[in-house]
């Protein structure tokens, strides 16, 4: 039966302002450029690193975690560039340089352009909730993927 769309490729340094700023560090995911991506918004999925090797920190390679992810501008700050970035629920991990994979399941809102940085944390704090409720219901996806 196939399976969830899903983003691959590197993980790069964004802005520098997702875990700094607003306590949502995010694995921003470099993908090719001719892929199809799932339209700008908010999503419930699943992450894992693909690549061997150990990770430092509470995430282990080549198994899946639950993840909220953007796709998007960052219209709030005015950004240019459109980014997959994924913020791993309850975990804390250096991930720079490892090859990530996003599995999609689920919308949760649409990308918006936020007054303050107070209503964008408030939304993203809402899009967690979301994203653990929407996971409960979904089987982790099979790890022969890879
Ligand atoms: N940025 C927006 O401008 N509007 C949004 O609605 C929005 N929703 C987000 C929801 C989630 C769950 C996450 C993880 C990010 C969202 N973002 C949104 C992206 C943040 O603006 C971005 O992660 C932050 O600016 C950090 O960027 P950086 O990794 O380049 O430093």
């Amino acid at each position: 039966l196939g399976h969830l769309p899903r983003v691959e490729g590197e993980v790069v340094h964004g802005a520098g302002r997702g875990g700094r700023q607003l306590g949502f560090p995010t694995a921003n995911i470099s993908f090719a450029s001719d892929i199809a991506l799932p339209a700008d918004g908010v999503y419930a999925g699943w992450f894992a690193i693909v690549d061997e090797g150990p990770v430092e920190g509470t995430i282990e390679p080549q198994k899946w975690y639950p993840t909220a992810v953007s796709v998007g501008t960052n219209p709030t700050f005015d950004g240019a560039v459109r980014t997959v970035e994924a913020f791993v629920l309850d975990e804390d991990a250096d991930l720079y340089h490892r090859y990530a994979v996003v599995e999609f399941v689920d919308r949760v809102r649409g990308m918006e352009k936020f007054d303050s940085v107070d209503d964008l944390l408030e939304h993203m704090h809402r899009d967690v909730a979301k994203t653990r409720e929407i996971l409960e219901d979904s089987a982790v996806p099979p790890t022969e993927l890879w």
